[in-house]
């Protein structure tokens, strides 16, 4: 089972799929808490808009298909993918 606490928040690179992981934004702010009282840690982490969109066609609200990629403190690789909707103010 996947252990937020093993996540070496260093690793973590955020962005669009067209962007090869090594460039992508890395984390700005990191930490750990049960955020869902679940019982487990949960690991929140903060990145730049900026940097995540900067890579983008165009600078205007839209669905992104945004990569989390990264790795545990033990070296193992993780990648997480999803649809997110970026506001830009
Ligand atoms: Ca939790």
């Amino acid at each position: 089972m996947f252990d937020a606490k093993n996540v070496d928040p260093g690793t973590l690179r955020f962005g669009p799929n067209h962007v090869s992981p090594y460039i992508r934004a890395a984390a700005i702010d990191s930490n750990l808490g049960d955020i869902n009282n679940d019982g487990r840690l949960d690991m929140v982490v903060t990145f730049s808009v900026y940097a995540v969109t900067s890579s983008a066609p165009s600078q205007v609200d839209c669905f992104y298909d945004l990569w989390l990629w990264g790795e545990t403190l033990n070296g193992e690789i993780f990648v997480a993918k999803d649809y997110v909707n970026v506001v830009l103010p």
